[in-house]
Order: C-alpha cells, then sequence, then structure tokens
C-alpha cells in the first residue's frame, strides 16, 4: 500500500461521527428534531451577533460547529475498554481526564474518561468526543445473585466483530492508519456496536432485580452490547434552546436544571442540560415484554477552558453559590488574571520584517517569551482567542446520569466501598483505570496539560514566525 492511500486518522474521526449521527437520527427521532431548534437558535444568534461570530472564528469554532457532537457510552468491563481504545486511536482520539463517579453526589459504580483528539488542527477538523465510563467489580453491590448476573452477561460479551480487532492490527503496522477502502470497512464493523439493541438475555424478573438495585446496571448488563446513550449538539444560547424545548411538548423538556457555571458576557467551561429518556420496549428471554429508558437528549453551550486557577476559584463560586468574581470578567482580565487558557496567533498580514523587538547580545540579556508574547500584542502584530473547553464536569455529568436513571431516591444504596488493593496492585480508581489503558498503549492525559501546551507551542510558533530569540 502507497502511504498516500493511507486515511488520515481525523478524516477517519469525522466519517466515525457522522455515521454515529446517522444511526442516531434513525434511533432516535427526537434527535433529528432536537438538531433542528440548536440549528435555529445557533443561527439566530449568529445573524444577530457580529462579535459573536468573530469570536467563534477565532477560537476555530466557527466551522465545526454545526458538526459538533459528544456522545457518551457506558462499557460493562475492562476488556470492553480495551477494544475501544484501540478502536478509538485510530481516530486520533486519546482518553483526556479521570471522572470518578463513585464519589458524591452521583454514588455510581463507575468511573469514566473523555476520547478526544487533543492537537488544535485535529480538534479544528473534527471535535467529535466521546465521554467513556466504565463499570467497576470493585464496586458492586454485595448482593451474590446480582454480582453473578453481571459476570455471566458481560464475561460472554465483546465490543466489536472480531474483524474489528484484525484491521487495528493491521492499522498497527501502517503507523495506526488503514487504506481507504479498509478504513471503510472498519466504520462499518464498528457503528453497530453502538447501536441499541433492544433485547434481553435476561428474564423480566433478572432484569427487575438488577434495576431494583440499580437502573443503572441494569442499564449496562442487561442487553448484547453497550450503546451509544445520547449524541449531544453544542449550542451558542442554552438557555434560548432550552426554553425553545420546554415550549415543545414533543421534548418533555422541564425548565431550569442547566448544569454547570450560571450565564456570562465571557462563557467558561461548559453548561449542559438533558431531557427525555426515551422508553424502548425490550422482549426478555422468558418471552415476556418490557420496558427500559436507554437513551436520552442532551445540549450543551461550551466556554473558555479554564486554568488550575480558573478551576479553583469556579470551583469556590460554586460551593458559595456567589459567582460575581468570576462572570463579570472580559476575556483581557480573565487571560491576563491567568484564570483561562488561550492561543496566540500572528494577525493576518504580520510580516517578520515589519517587527521590531530589541534583541541584546548574551543569553542572560534575552527577554522571557512572555515578555515577548506582550509585547507583540501591544504593537498588534498578534492576537489571542480563549481554548474551547474540550472535556466534562464531574459534577454536571453526575447530573446527567442522576436525571436520566431516575430521581435520587432510586440511587443505589446498596454499593459496596472498594475492597482493599492486592499488594503492589494499584491502588486508587485511577491508577486501575490507567493500568487498563496501559493495555491498548494509551496514555491517559491531564487535560490541564494538553490546554497548557497548546497554549505553549502557540507562543513558541509566534515568535518564531517574527524570529525572535528569547530566553
Ligand atoms: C454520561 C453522562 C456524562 C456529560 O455530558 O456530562 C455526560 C452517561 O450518562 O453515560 O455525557
Ligand atoms: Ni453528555
Amino acid at each position: 500500500t502507497q502511504p498516500d492511500d493511507l486515511v488520515e486518522p481525523r478524516e477517519l474521526r469525522s466519517w466515525f461521527a457522522a455515521s454515529m449521527s446517522e444511526l442516531y437520527r434513525k434511533e432516535v427521532p427526537l434527535y433529528s428534531s432536537l438538531l433542528d431548534v440548536v440549528s435555529k437558535v445557533n443561527q439566530d444568534k449568529l445573524k444577530n451577533d457580529a462579535a459573536l461570530r468573530q469570536e467563534l472564528e477565532n477560537s476555530d469554532s466557527l466551522a465545526r460547529l454545526g458538526l459538533e457532537r459528544h456522545g457518551a457510552i457506558r462499557l460493562g468491563s475492562d476488556d470492553e475498554l480495551v477494544e475501544l481504545t484501540a478502536f478509538l486511536r485510530l481516530l486520533d482520539m486519546h482518553p483526556v481526564g479521570y471522572y470518578d463517579l463513585s464519589a458524591p453526589p452521583a454514588h455510581l459504580p463507575i468511573h469514566a474518561t473523555c476520547f478526544r483528539s487533543v492537537t488544535p488542527s485535529s480538534l479544528k477538523y473534527s471535535p467529535f468526543r466521546l465521554f467513556v465510563s466504565i463499570l467497576r467489580p470493585d464496586l458492586l453491590p454485595a448482593d451474590p445473585s446480582i454480582r453473578q448476573m453481571v459476570q455471566t452477561s458481560i464475561r460472554s460479551r465483546k465490543l466489536f466483530p472480531p474483524e474489528v480487532a484484525q484491521l487495528v492490527a493491521q492499522a498497527a503496522l501502517h503507523n495506526h492508519q488503514l487504506p481507504r477502502h479498509s478504513a471503510e470497512q472498519l466504520i462499518k464493523l464498528a457503528i453497530p456496536s453502538f447501536a441499541f439493541h433492544a433485547r434481553s438475555a435476561l428474564t423480566s424478573s433478572e432484569y427487575a432485580l438488577l434495576a431494583k438495585s440499580s437502573l443503572l446496571l441494569a442499564d449496562i448488563v442487561a442487553f448484547p452490547n453497550p450503546h451509544i446513550n445520547h449524541l449531544t449538539p453544542r449550542t451558542l444560547d442554552i438557555d434560548a434552546v432550552q426554553d425553545a424545548l420546554v415550549a415543545d411538548p414533543t421534548f418533555e423538556a422541564k425548565a431550569g436544571g442547566i448544569e454547570g457555571p450560571p450565564p456570562s458576557k465571557c462563557p467558561i467551561l461548559l453548561r449542559q442540560t438533558s431531557f427525555c429518556a426515551v422508553e424502548e420496549t425490550v422482549p426478555f428471554s422468558d418471552g415476556t415484554i418490557g420496558k427500559h429508558a436507554a437513551r436520552f437528549g442532551e445540549i450543551e453551550q461550551r466556554g473558555a477552558a479554564v486554568t488550575p486557577a480558573g478551576r479553583a476559584l469556579y470551583d469556590k463560586m460554586l460551593a458559595s453559590n456567589s459567582w460575581g468574581a468570576l462572570l463579570d470578567k472580559d476575556w483581557e482580565a480573565l487571560r491576563t488574571s491567568g484564570l483561562i487558557w488561550v492561543q496566540y496567533r500572528p494577525v493576518p498580514g504580520a510580516q517578520k520584517d515589519n517587527v521590531v523587538v530589541s534583541q541584546p547580545e548574551g543569553e542572560t540579556l534575552l527577554p522571557t517569551i512572555d515578555q515577548v508574547i506582550s509585547q507583540l500584542l501591544a504593537d498588534g502584530k498578534l492576537f489571542y482567542a480563549h481554548q474551547i473547553y474540550e472535556d466534562f464536569l464531574p459534577l454536571s455529568a453526575a447530573g446527567i446520569f442522576q436525571s436520566n436513571l431516575g430521581t435520587s431516591s432510586h440511587r443505589d444504596t446498596s454499593l459496596c466501598t472498594a475492597s482493599s488493593p492486592t499488594p503492589g496492585g494499584p491502588v486508587t480508581g485511577r491508577e486501575q483505570l490507567q493500568d487498563v489503558l496501559a493495555r491498548a498503549g494509551a496514555v491517559l492525559r491531564d487535560e490541564m496539560e494538553v490546554y497548557k501546551s497548546v497554549e505553549e507551542q502557540s507562543k513558541r510558533e509566534c515568535v518564531e514566525l517574527f524570529g525572535i530569540k528569547t530566553r
């Protein structure tokens, strides 16, 4: 195979995202209606707000907005995660961030990570991300009949057909890329593994026992494969979309309930809300027919990624429910206070030869990179844009789980605490997850490190472009 026949991972990801959206449109017609509402609100917003349009352009969001989605899937075992990790690598999607859903307020026997791409050009091309949660056997309820049911259902399960593993192995020989024909095959073979197959190998009374203990367990264990449970479009005005959904009875949306920060002039992080779990008809193995709510709708509005200092401030404001100090700031104040991650770029037409930066002799007298960036900004040679928050919020995720697994009275109180770790083995949930990812050759990235390296790289590119030496 010639290297130029190989499909770029980011292109493969955009195919996958489009196929997933197509699948979900067919399976959940309300999703199509939701996309129409979101698209209309986004268009109206852009028509009336030229500054917002420019801001989106600067932050690389304008072109990707209409296609932007995140999905979520709940896996039954570490083995399923190994399969999924190897597959997503071919799409340039890597695990970023650790979410412990066993902690309050979620109290669920799972932990999670977000698979996404980590470079600006790849994100701009296709921002598709997947929130992947994994059942933790060490946190299952103590009831032996439940443990037994979980074990037998999950042990016999494979996420993908064997041909997917063969293609993944084939790609490993070519820098994790595939020729066009095989790449198309891969997507075609993988997509059905994310569909909801509404049949259960359990009897209705087994299902009832599981569901009584935890609807989450029933959702993960009662079906032949894990399924995508929502696909979320990005809106520019979540309050407007929410109002439109509440006004339209088909959506069964409830007013309020938006997770994340309150509305602000310069939005940070992530605001989201979920609604309307769709009830599916499920044939059980004993011939009876039951109901299970497997999928739901969700919308999100994304803002700037915040630094650790920004995140600490956000957490403080959230705890005290007093937002003044964070929500009144404009982008420049957020940047100069070191609260958000940004990317620097040359203004169009700025050239090396129209920039004057004094360059003293001797290494120690050279300016720091930050001094040069400040001067170039002040001279109008550079501009900056906030980086989009590409990740999730643990508290919001907990809220999303809770609202789609029934009311909090349904909370699983029979959860075990983690059993004591074996000597020399993983100690924390994060270490457990890292060990599983390592089996697929992946490393769990810290989201702050990803944003930081994007910002630093953009600074280096700017000073290099203008040929300026720094300390
Ligand atoms: C995932 C919930 C988390 C989000 O947007 O925070 C999530 C799930 O319910 O499986 O998707
Ligand atoms: Ni979500």
